[in-house]
């Protein structure tokens, strides 16, 4: 029988967990890069091991759904934040993770310092600086850091759900 596992994905609108589920999820060597907002949430599923699947729920960003949030980080194993890596952007997602600390209490969360591929892009050990959560860099619209994507969700939630099994 197939176990679910729910991994939230947060943080502002344009910040790239749209992008982040389609690398992830999709086998293609190009990925769209015209930005549809996502409106209230979307999901994608990637494999944990022969008998987890990880369904990844992105809370969309715009500040019209933020009402959802609350109530659509319920269940969730983990929460990844993904954020744009420029003082603006990391400053209103240090924002958004006071204001839902008491709600992803007890629930590992890391960062995703997304679009390191634009140029002073902040590095991900300033952004984890700000943020005071374990960040990781990555670019989502390049489909060579697929492999890392998957290993940055799936390591240490591997871990938690075999101890919770
Ligand atoms: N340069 C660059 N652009 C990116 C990267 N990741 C995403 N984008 C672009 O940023 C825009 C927004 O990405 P989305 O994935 O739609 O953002 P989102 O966080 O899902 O936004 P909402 O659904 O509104 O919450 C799109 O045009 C993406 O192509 C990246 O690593 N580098
Ligand atoms: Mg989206």
């Amino acid at each position: 029988m197939t176990r679910y596992v729910k991994v939230a994905l947060m943080g502002s609108g344009y910040a790239g967990k749209s992008t982040l589920i389609k690398l992830l999820t999709e086998n293609t060597e190009k990925l769209n890069t015209n930005y549809q907002p996502t409106v209230g949430c979307d999901v994608g599923t990637i494999s944990l091991d022969d008998s987890t699947r990880v369904t990844l729920l992105e809370m969309g960003g715009q500040s019209h759904f933020e009402f959802m949030w609350a109530d659509l980080l319920k269940g969730s194993k983990m929460v990844v934040v993904v954020t744009e890596s420029n003082p603006k952007a990391v400053l209103k997602t240090r924002m958004l993770l006071q204001k839902y600390k008491d709600k992803m209490n007890g629930v590992p969360v890391i960062a995703i310092a997304n679009k390191q591929d634009i140029p002073g892009s902040m590095k991900p050990r300033s952004v984890e600086d700000l943020l005071g959560v374990p960040t990781y860099g990555m670019v989502a619209i390049d489909p060579k850091q697929r492999l890392d994507g998957y290993k940055l969700i799936v390591n240490g939630l591997r871990d938690m759900v075999q101890i919770a099994a």
